[in-house]
């Protein structure tokens, strides 16, 4: 099968995870990036549910929701556990992330109010530390083995606090930021921006 699409606007956000779990893995995909203003114009309506990323397949299937993308891509490159207990933890990880992710999107896109949004951010980023802290390895990856996609998950929504989000010190959640620091210093990934320059 030839090499599947993924769409997604020109910025980490959602699709950096899959990007990279497809680049650890070798997996060839078409990296299609769009800028805010051709979203409404070209792409809203392509997309399968009216956001993005999608995942397009040449045979005209598709999969949307960037949590089942990562999946996919990350299930190709060899980076979700296949021990239930090990998949278990990083599930478990992802949604902790995920509650925190929720007020920490709400501060970077102005939504709502902000005092009340960073009160939340900073508990739920507390709690998602210490979860996420509790298995994991001394180099920093979650599942206490080695890097899987939750770690590039994370990796990811760090990176968005560090770029966006000023109000919020990311060093303070030492666990989650130990996860960051990893996924950073991978020679591989370093090699994977570097090939972007
Ligand atoms: N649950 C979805 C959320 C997708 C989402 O909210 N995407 C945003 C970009 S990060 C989007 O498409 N915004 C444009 C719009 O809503 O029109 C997922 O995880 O993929």
């Amino acid at each position: 099968m030839s090499s599947p699409t993924l769409y997604y606007f020109d910025i980490p956000g959602l699709a950096e995870p899959t990007r990279l779990a497809f680049y650890l893995g070798g997996i060839p995909f078409e990296d299609v990036r769009f800028k805010p203003e051709q979203w409404a114009e070209e792409y809203k309506s392509q997309a399968p549910s009216g956001k993005a990323p999608w995942l397009q397949f040449n045979d005209g299937s598709y999969l949307t929701e960037s949590r089942a993308i990562l999946m996919y891509a990350a299930s190709k490159s060899g980076m979700v556990p296949t021990d239930f207990t090990q998949l278990a933890v990083c599930e478990q990880a992802y949604s902790v992330m995920s509650d925190a992710h929720r007020d920490v999107t709400s501060i970077v896109y102005n939504r709502g109010d902000k005092e009340e949004n960073l009160k939340n951010a900073r508990e739920r980023l507390a709690a998602a530390d210490k979860v996420i802290g509790s298995r994991q390895s001394s180099e920093g990856w979650v599942d206490g083995k080695g890097m899987t996609y939750v770690d590039l998950a994370i990796y990811s929504f760090v990176k968005m606090i560090v770029d966006r989000c000023p109000d919020i010190d990311a060093t303070q959640y030492k666990r989650i930021y130990k996860t960051y620091e990893a996924v950073v210093g991978d020679p591989r990934v370093k090699e994977y921006y570097s090939s972007k320059k």
